[in-house]
């Protein structure tokens, strides 16, 4: 105890202390040519990084470090209207209702056969927990699906191999919230009550549709990263687990006692063959599942009440525990998928494990104890060796193509580049500070595309100019191309970046959404041209089909509404050109603007709150009469006989009632 006091002191101190003494370097020589994307070219990667605590993600160009997106996901973003449209609301919905804002950690980019497609990318909701799924050909987020029975979704939204499944594991153990669990438990009996899941959501091949598929009920471990395994492999995923000791309380000290904690094996190919089976326990439960129709550009949130739970302690050969030196970060499974690395937190050294020798020791029986039922496999029995002092901190492992490995060390501040075959040390380059994830572009995948390792710190003092208490957050790019790694570039990102993964430009830019095509609106209130065009009254309700196009809205002169009215103002952008959005604003309107993509519909309610004419306008710089883009809208008191007119474009005042 005295022990594990000193140690937990010393890492925090360490990790103020640590910095590099180059604090100041300066990247060297030709790293500017190296970063350098003349005005007009393309980078040649995208980089998609997640944003933490903003909940959303951002794509930036390698090697230039040019922020070129950001993609709402978990949060609402009055950049994208996304979650203040109407057609968009439901993305947000939850079994606790909306949720504007949560916290994205890690990404995962579709793969088939273990290599990047280009297709998808997964994004976590760590807090109320659930796994997005963005198209990668509109940066848009196409599906978010809760997971019940869950809390602190954080070794999520990793994937098999072929996509097949992206799947989550619980950080924090809770009471299960399944119909006819006695939810009102004391902390203190954690070790009964409190459960841990992990959540296997298929993902349908050609349409990327996810569906909770099942769950596996775990003993209370946190559950804290996860990789799918891959070739040899690709049956298992592997899970790293913290607070063994199952602590509920002062965590940092409780939950460091034991020397080692756990990797968990899961043989999901037979988890799945059992839950096809009818061998798992249907349960009743409630999660939203959230679905954007490209076709009508509308999100509809369903409440689904099902899910298939497997309980391990009744199927035997599904999960096995590798005892894992301390409290272990990052479970990454490198190229081949014979080696799976556990990044101990607090560990002085890094073990591999050889998947080949996991395999004989199930086969072997060769347990050294069970855990909750789960048998515990020999450490020695499936190591394939350590990497002594590599460093401190070790929290994730990348790799390359050629058999390397790149750690991140938190706490000394630095990637450390090593053999997996060999285990020895290669290298190691400081990073300004404390890094966290880190990325080589197709690093978690069969086919490793190299050239660039990417940091993700945590801390950035000193580095830019000083923006008061919060600092730009920040990634730094290497280059990996020769033996040394070496500092190119530093670049700030959007929220805090966790994980993040790089992919080839020409996987995704050829695909790329330009429009969307008119004729293919199915929006219920969608209007095709201006002569569709029009206002509709139904009951108190005061729907507005107006069409956008350079440079004038249509209608732009509604009367007849009254006090007491809603008005759904459903806005087509009619342009069918790339990157010719308009926008749409009116005076008062307290919940949102709109931003309308060519050939998309999408609606502002607006709920008036007093008599007189307010002024709307297009927020997007579209043309050079953009500034003519405008109308009017009057709204007369409760009961008045102004009927409902509307135009665009009538002049004469005998027009005009
Ligand atoms: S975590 S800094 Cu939330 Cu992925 Cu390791
Ligand atoms: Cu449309 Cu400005």
């Amino acid at each position: 105890m005295k022990k594990v006091g000193f140690l937990v002191l010393a890492i925090i101190s360490l990790s103020w202390g640590c910095k590099p003494k180059t604090g100041m370097s300066v990247a060297a020589g030709d790293a500017a040519s190296k970063v350098y994307v003349a005005p007009g070219t393309y980078d040649e990667f995208y980089n998609i990084v997640s944003g933490g605590f903003s909940g959303q993600m951002s794509v930036y160009g390698i090697p230039s470090g040019r922020l070129l997106r950001v993609i709402p996901v978990f949060s609402v973003d009055p950049e994208k209207g996304y979650g203040y449209a109407e057609e968009t609301k439901p993305m947000l919905n939850t079994s606790h209702g909306i949720v504007p804002w949560d916290d994205l950690h890690h990404i995962a980019l579709s793969t088939t056969n273990g290599a990047h497609d280009g297709r998808w990318a997964f994004g976590n909701a760590n807090n109320t927990p659930r796994i997005a799924r963005i198209d990668l050909q509109t940066f848009r987020t196409a599906e978010i699906i809760e997971l019940p029975n869950s809390s602190g979704n954080h070794s999520s939204p990793f994937i098999t191999e072929n996509t097949e499944y992206t799947i989550a594991g619980t950080r924090f153990s809770s009471p299960p919230d399944y119909e006819g669990t006695n939810t009102d438990v004391s902390i203190s009996s954690y070790k009964e009550n409190f459960k841990g899941y992990l959540s296997f959501v298929g993902v349908d091949k050609e349409s990327g549709q996810m569906d909770l598929s099942f769950q596996i009920q775990i003993p209370p471990l946190n559950t804290d990263l996860a990789r799918g395994g891959k070739g040899p492999s690709h049956d298992w995923f592997f899970f790293s687990c913290y607070n063994s000791e199952k602590a509920f309380t002062l965590l940092e000290v409780n939950a460091s006692q034991k020397d080692k904690d756990f990797i968990l094996a899961v043989n999901w190919k037979k988890a799945e063959q059992y839950a096809k089976e009818g061998k798992g326990h249907v349960q009743k439960v409630k999660y939203a599942h959230n679905y954007y129709d490209a076709s009508t550009h509308t999100a509809t949130s369903e409440i689904k009440t099902d899910v298939i739970v497997l309980d391990p302690k009744e199927l035997k050969d599904v999960l096995y525990l590798i005892p894992c030196p301390k409290s272990p970060h990052g479970c990454d499974v490198d190229p081949t998928g014979q080696y799976i690395v556990g990044s101990g937190k607090l560990a002085a050294l890094i073990p591999v494990f050889s998947f080949d020798k996991i395999q004989k020791a199930i086969a072997a029986n060769d347990f050294e104890a069970e855990y909750d039922g789960i048998p515990v496999l020999k450490y020695e029995s499936c190591l394939h060796g350590e990497v002594q002092k590599p460093g401190l901190g070790p929290l994730h492992t990348e790799f390359d193509a050629n058999g390397n490995a790149y750690t991140s060390f938190f706490v000394s501040s630095e990637i450390v580049k090593w053999n997996v075959q060999s285990l020895q040390v290669l290298d190691r380059v400081p990073t300004y500070y404390s890094i966290g994830h880190l990325c080589v572009p197709g690093g978690p995948t069969t086919k490793p595309w190299g050239k660039y390792v990417i940091a993700y710190n945590k801390i950035t003092k000193d580095r830019y100019l000083p923006t008061g208490p919060e600092l730009a957050q920040s990634a730094q790019l290497y280059s990996i191309e020769g033996d040394k790694m070496q500092l190119l570039l530093d670049f700030p990102t959007i929220g805090e970046p966790h994980y993040a993964e790089a992919i080839p430009a020409n996987l995704i830019m050829p695909n790329s959404t330009k429009i969307f095509k008119i004729e293919d609106n199915h929006n219920p209130y969608v209007a095709k041209g201006e002569k569709e065009a029009k206002v509709v009254r139904e009951g108190n309700k005061v729907h507005v089909y107006m069409t956008s196009i350079r440079s004038h809205f249509v209608p732009d002169n509604i009367e007849g509404v009254k006090m007491g009215d809603e008005v759904y103002f459903h806005v087509t952008n009619l342009e069918q050109d790339w990157d010719v959005p308009h926008g749409f604003a009116i005076k008062g309107a307290n919940n949102a603007e709109l931003l309308i993509m060519p050939g998309e519909t999408q609606t502002l309610k607006w709920v008036p709150e007093k008599v007189g004419v307010f002024p709307f306008y297009c927020t997007d710089f579209c043309s050079a009469l953009h500034q003519e883009m405008q109308g009017y809208i009057r709204i007369s008191p409760a009961g008045s006989n102004v009927p409902l007119t509307f135009s665009t474009g009538k002049t004469a005042v005998a027009d005009q009632k």
